[in-house]
């Protein structure tokens, strides 16, 4: 649809950002079509997500300049928001949501493969948050996400200076996890997704929500929310099936066989 595509590939959804001509800017129908689709998202199929930009150059080069070039304070503000509320959707999804980075995270663009779980890169990306250059804050989370993504003293040094930073040194600073060439990007995304796919769909969306509601808690508060978590996995049938399954193989290694999770 729009300027947003979906297909998806065995337990995995593609999402492909598709507006190459403008190097896949997120204007307000490009948010409004990504919402959409994420709304959309059927989680009896798929558990795992990959997101990434359509062409060989750009990931996402940013919120539409000419679009924002016109806007009042107040506009300013709602355009804000309505980046901040789809991004937090994908961040708090029920199922991972890896960024696949294909060229420029710029803006808009590194602030969206910020809020997916982790991201990869091929070796022609290209991160930075530009905005401190054309008069404006970060405005879809850039400040927040990237300074606890990397560091308070890192993010600042890059949005002060709205300096980009190439794809070595993203992976250096724990920007990105992993750097393949362009070819590579996709195949190996949808694999680590059908790897996540594969282990136990309630204990994968447990540790996602313990890491990312974990993380803004004490240690004390973040620590028995992680027992909530851990405790909620058991008396599942994964749970059940995928001990009985480690017991068996003790037993008799000839026994091992892959556990299919059923997410119950
Ligand atoms: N917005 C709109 N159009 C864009 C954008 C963008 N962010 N980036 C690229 N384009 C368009 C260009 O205008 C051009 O269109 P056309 O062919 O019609 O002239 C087309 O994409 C191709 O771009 P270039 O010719 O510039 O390609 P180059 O390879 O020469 O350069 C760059 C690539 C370096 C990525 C360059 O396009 C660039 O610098 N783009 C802008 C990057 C940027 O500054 N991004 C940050 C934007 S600000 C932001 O994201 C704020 C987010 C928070 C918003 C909060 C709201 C309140």
């Amino acid at each position: 649809m729009g300027f947003v595509d979906y297909a998806v590939d065995g337990a995995v959804g593609l999402i492909t950002i598709n507006r190459p001509q403008a190097l896949n800017a997120l204007n307000s129908q490009v948010l409004d079509d990504l919402n959409e689709v994420i709304d959309n998202v059927n989680l009896e199929e798929i558990r795992a997500l990959v997101l990434t930009g359509a062409g060989d150059k750009s990931f996402v080069a940013g919120a539409d300049i000419g679009e924002m070039s016109k806007l009042t304070r107040k506009e300013g503000e709602a355009f804000g928001k309505k980046g901040n509320d789809l991004f937090l959707k994908i961040e708090t999804f029920p199922v991972p949501v890896i960024a696949a980075v294909n060229g420029f995270a710029l803006g808009g663009g590194n602030e969206l493969a910020m809020s997916c779980d982790f991201r990869i890169c091929s070796d022609n990306a290209m991160f930075g948050q530009p905005e401190t250059g054309l008069g404006i804050t970060p405005g879809f989370g850039g400040t927040q996400r990237l300074a606890r993504l990397v560091g308070p003293g890192m993010a600042k040094q890059m949005i002060y200076t709205a300096r980009n930073i190439k794809a070595d040194e993203a992976y250096r600073i724990g920007l990105v996890n992993q750097i393949c060439t362009l070819e590579e990007l996709l195949p190996t995304a949808m694999k680590l997704a059908s790897t996540i796919a594969g282990n136990a769909p309630i204990a994968v969306r447990n540790c996602k929500s313990a890491v990312n509601e974990g993380i803004q808690l004490s240690m004390s508060d973040a620590v028995r929310l992680e027992e909530e978590l851990f405790g909620g996995c058991f008396e599942s049938a994964d749970q059940q099936e995928g001990m009985a399954n480690f017991l068996r193989k003790k037993d008799d290694p000839a026994k091992v066989k892959h556990v299919a999770f059923q997410n119950k």
